[in-house]
């Protein structure tokens, strides 16, 4: 029984991994950094398949007005109150001083290192979408989202030709990242605006990501820090795909 079980098993990694070795010689530019990882093997079939199905930059569906929905809060709904650390301290001050205070750096594989204040944002050009989000939960909810595009964020930084993933820090201790390709799409906004007020704590104040092309738990919430590498770096301890999360969940 064991033996068949092992036999069986293998022959299903055998087949992924030709499944992979496939991508791999007709897509060489189409792996996720997980690829390789057994755990992550659902990275490398999403993802392979997003990149060969999608044009680069496709866009996702967006809707009026008149189709958003009520939109719980999960996870995270006040990292001044449930993080007992001292980033949930500097959170507190900046929240009691309607984030005036609050600086987003942008550093790593840029030409300028430097720090955004709310205002700074603002004042880019902005995009307003209205997309449906997708927990890992099991539920959906539409809403309209208003900020910057990152791409902008990334240029007025001015990213290297190396870089290939742009890593997020938020002040709930989370760490996750994002290929290029999804942190250049027109849709990868940092929303500072919900449904037409400024981003409430509970959705990620005073700045969150909007990563329309992925579950929901990849729209990072409270961002404290933005860094541009050239390797894929998985957070460490705090890293989300340490926490069993997939990192590449294409929908
Ligand atoms: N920093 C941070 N980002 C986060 C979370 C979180 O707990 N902390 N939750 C994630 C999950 S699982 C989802 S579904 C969405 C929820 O966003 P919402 O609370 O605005 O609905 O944010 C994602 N981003
Ligand atoms: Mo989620």
């Amino acid at each position: 029984m064991k033996t068949r079980l092992i036999t069986r098993r293998r022959a299903i990694v055998t087949g992924l991994a030709s499944v992979g070795g496939l991508l791999l010689t007709r897509y060489p530019k189409d792996l996720p950094p997980t690829y390789g990882n057994l755990l992550r093997m659902g990275d490398t079939l999403t993802y392979a398949a997003h990149r060969v199905l999608l044009p680069g930059q496709s866009l996702v569906k967006e809707y009026s007005e008149r189709d958003i929905t009520s939109f719980p809060a999960t996870g995270t709904v006040d990292p001044g109150v449930s993080e007992k650390t001292p980033l949930g301290d500097e959170y507190r001050r900046f929240h009691a001083g309607r984030f005036a205070d609050w600086r987003l750096p942008i550093d790593g594989r840029v030409s300028t290192p430097r720090t955004f204040s709310l205002a700074e944002l603002k004042e880019l050009p902005s995009r307003t979408q209205i997309t449906r989000h997708t927990c890992e939960e099991g539920w959906t909810a539409i809403g309209q989202w208003h900020g910057v595009p990152l791409s902008l964020v990334l240029d007025a930084a001015g990213i290297l030709p190396t870089a290939r993933f742009v890593v997020l820090f938020s002040y709930d201790g989370w760490i996750d990242s994002i290929d290029l390709l999804d942190a250049l799409h027109p849709q990868t906004i940092l929303a500072y605006g919900m449904n037409g007020r400024d981003l409430p704590i509970q959705h990620g104040a005073p700045v969150r990501l909007r990563v329309e092309r992925q579950m929901g738990y990849k729209s990072m919430k409270y961002l404290k820090r933005i860094l541009v590498t050239d390797k894929f770096e998985d957070g460490g301890q705090n890293g989300n795909i340490q926490s069993g999360w997939a990192w590449y969940t294409g929908i």
